[in-house]
């Protein structure tokens, strides 16, 4: 029988460097359950003064991309050097199936069979701001258990670009070579995004095409804003299987650092971070407050109708279900 830990004791263990008291914490903060959470947000809470030292990365590209290759290769490659390294794996099936079908999916097996490095999928919740709060938890519960790198490999190209952006210091947007732009899904908002571009497969035959892709992507950021005052986006040629490239992505992920550091961007861009989290959670909140009251959700389905027959305006309609959950109306 499994007894539960106490906050304290949790805290202590993930702390001391315990991988199972981190992965029994995260558990409890991607719980739904009432008890679980004040339990998780209470040693969240305590750890707060822990977080924030960590390199925060974000890697984004179209499935296949390699992008966990590229995790995996950058990770056994920081390790060596004395990092702690910590993966969040965005899993955009866990919330549907109840469990991660991920699994082997994340590959990533040399390096999470090291010490210091740590692989956990993050679910995405299937609710907006899901992907951000999670994972953000358990970037912080990472970081409290000393990993002082956390990569965020994200799904796919779309939706999750700006939010995971809004969670890193630091986005990567890995491209294959030989793909058009609009195969690989890539939006300019994505490339504006992007703190640095890193064509991989740059390997065998593929080396020119690579290069030459690299060329173009050089000259099409020329157009954009950058993602920082004053950062100029590098674009990079690397190949994860072969694990070249990996010290000049290093490279520069750490210039970058130091550019927010000595700007004072990244105390900036974390804090806006965090305001942004915050009102995207109350109005999360908010609303699912407003859906439990009795007699919302008929009035919603109500309104519908009534739009729909053209009874009444769309504001006319809103102002009904707002009065339905028993809220002023004078602003709306
Ligand atoms: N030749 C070559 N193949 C690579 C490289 N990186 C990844 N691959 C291969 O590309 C395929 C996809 O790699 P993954 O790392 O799973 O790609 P991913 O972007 O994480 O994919 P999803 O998580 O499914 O979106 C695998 O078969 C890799 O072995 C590379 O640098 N060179
Ligand atoms: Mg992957």
């Amino acid at each position: 029988m499994s007894t539960r830990p106490s906050v304290q004791e949790l805290k202590e263990g993930l702390t001391g460097g315990d991988r199972g008291s981190l992965s029994r914490a995260i558990t409890l903060a991607e719980s739904r359950r009432a008890d679980d959470q004040e339990h998780a947000q209470e040693l969240i809470a305590d750890l707060l003064p822990e977080t924030g030292k960590a390199l925060r990365i974000g890697i984004t590209g179209v499935p296949g991309a390699g992008k966990s290759t590229a995790i995996e290769a950058l990770g056994l490659w920081l390790i060596e050097r004395g990092h702690k390294v910590a993966v969040l794996v965005i899993d955009p099936t866990s919330s549907r199936t109840g469990g991660s079908i991920l699994g082997d999916k994340t590959r990533m097996h040399q390096l999470s069979s090291q010490e210091n490095a740590y692989i956990r999928p993050s679910p995405s919740g299937g609710v907006l701001g899901g992907v951000a709060r999670k994972t953000r938890e358990a970037m912080l519960l990472c970081e409290a258990a000393g990993f002082d790198v956390i990569i965020v490999e994200s799904v796919g190209v779309g939706q999750s670009e700006a939010e995971l952006a809004e969670m890193v210091d630091c986005l990567i947007l890995l491209l294959v070579p030989g793909a058009g732009d609009e195969l690989q899904g890539i939006k300019r908002g994505i490339m504006e995004l992007a703190d640095m571009i890193v064509v991989n497969k740059a390997d065998g035959d593929r080396v020119p095409m690579a290069k030459r892709a690299r060329g173009d992507y050089r000259h099409a950021l020329r157009m954009l804003p950058p993602s920082t005052p004053g950062w100029e986006t590098p674009v990079q040629i690397a190949s994860a299987t072969e694990g070249t490239g990996l010290a000049e992505i290093w490279e520069s992920v750490e210039a970058h650092r130091a550019l927010l550091e000595e700007s004072g961007l990244l105390e900036k861009r974390r804090r806006h971070q965090t305001e942004k989290w915050l009102d995207s959670m109350i109005e999360e909140a908010v609303l699912a407050a407003v859906h439990s009251r009795p007699g919302v959700d008929e009035a919603i389905t109500r309104a519908r109708a009534d739009v729909d027959a053209e009874k009444v305006t769309v504001p006319q309609a809103t102002r009904k279900v707002i009065e339905a959950a028993g809220l002023s109306t004078e602003e709306s």
